[in-house]
């Protein structure tokens, strides 16, 4: 199993080699989800979690006093603790209107966000109207080929046709959001194996201390994620911040470092260096 190092000297992909080299830089395969409702928190959270995180992920379009400044603010955080930003804008429409979606509104998500997702639904012009405003700005998207939540469609031949849509796509199609390594999935009988290819799998569903959230939601440990299923990234929310209507800081730094520390230790027993 190669090393983000070494990955992230051969990918294609600039977004993916971005993070790879983050996550290498700062020995930290942690993306931390901040879904709370307002900026102060929002903010808060990831000036807190910033140190430990390779990657933050958000949800923009739940804060309740959302403006501009927040992404200045973003950017610097960003800046200032060396992560990449993830919106998690779960793209689903026509090649023109996710275009739109993400160029333009209040959110301009393709001027701040290094990386973004979209639902494969609608087949490749989800991704041909994507690239067409995020290549140019040298972003990254990941495809949700599986989901975390009990009861997810997103399985069988969909998460296959999912992988070969981003095989179609891989000067735009960094990797995916699955619950596994993709690597020969889809590939048909006869055809290339996956071996030049290298996706990167960020993996949401991840808590050390409860299995659901009573909303469908499943979780498993950073070692089942990593190890047991091969994934690079593993995605944080809850597990880290708790109750957002009762923040403790210190808490809150306590989770970031131990899902980092789980993270890492995953990740080097994964490649042999235990
Ligand atoms: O399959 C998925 C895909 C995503 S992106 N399952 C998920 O939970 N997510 C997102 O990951 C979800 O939208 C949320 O922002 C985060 C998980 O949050 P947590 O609080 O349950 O860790």
């Amino acid at each position: 199993m190669r090393t983000y190092g070494h990955r992230a000297n051969n990918h294609p992909n600039a977004a993916a080699r971005q993070l790879l080299e983050t996550i290498d830089r700062k020995k930290t395969n942690l993306c931390v989800s901040v879904d709370v409702t307002r900026k102060a928190d929002f903010l808060a959270i990831i000036d807190l979690v910033g140190p430990f995180s390779c990657l933050v992920k958000t949800h923009v379009d739940i804060i309740e006093d959302f403006d501009h400044d927040l992404i200045e603010q973003l950017q610097a955080l960003s800046k200032k603790h060396d992560f990449l930003i993830f919106e998690d804008r779960k793209f689903a429409d026509i090649g023109n209107t996710v275009s739109l979606q993400y160029s333009s509104g209040v959110h301009k998500i393709a001027s701040w966000s290094h990386i973004t997702n979209a639902h494969p639904v609608p087949g490749p012009s989800i991704i041909t109207g994507l690239a067409s405003v995020g290549k140019p700005l040298g972003r990254g998207l990941l495809l949700l080929a599986e989901m975390s939540t009990k009861g997810s469609l997103a399985v069988g031949s969909y998460t296959e046709e999912a992988v070969r849509m981003a095989r179609a796509n891989k000067d735009f199609v960094m990797g995916f959001i699955a619950q596994r390594r993709m690597d020969g999935v889809g590939v048909q009988e006869g055809g290339n194996s996956a071996e030049e290819e290298d996706f990167l799998i960020l993996t949401p569903g991840v808590g050390l201390d409860v299995r659901g959230d009573g909303m469908g939601q499943q979780y498993r440990t950073p070692r089942e994620v990593i190890v047991e299923s091969g994934c690079d990234v593993i995605i944080v929310g809850r597990g880290i911040y708790g109750n957002p209507k009762a923040l403790d800081a210190d808490n809150v730094r306590r989770q970031a470092e131990r899902y980092m520390k789980e993270g890492w230790k995953a990740y080097l027993e994964r490649i042999g260096e235990k």
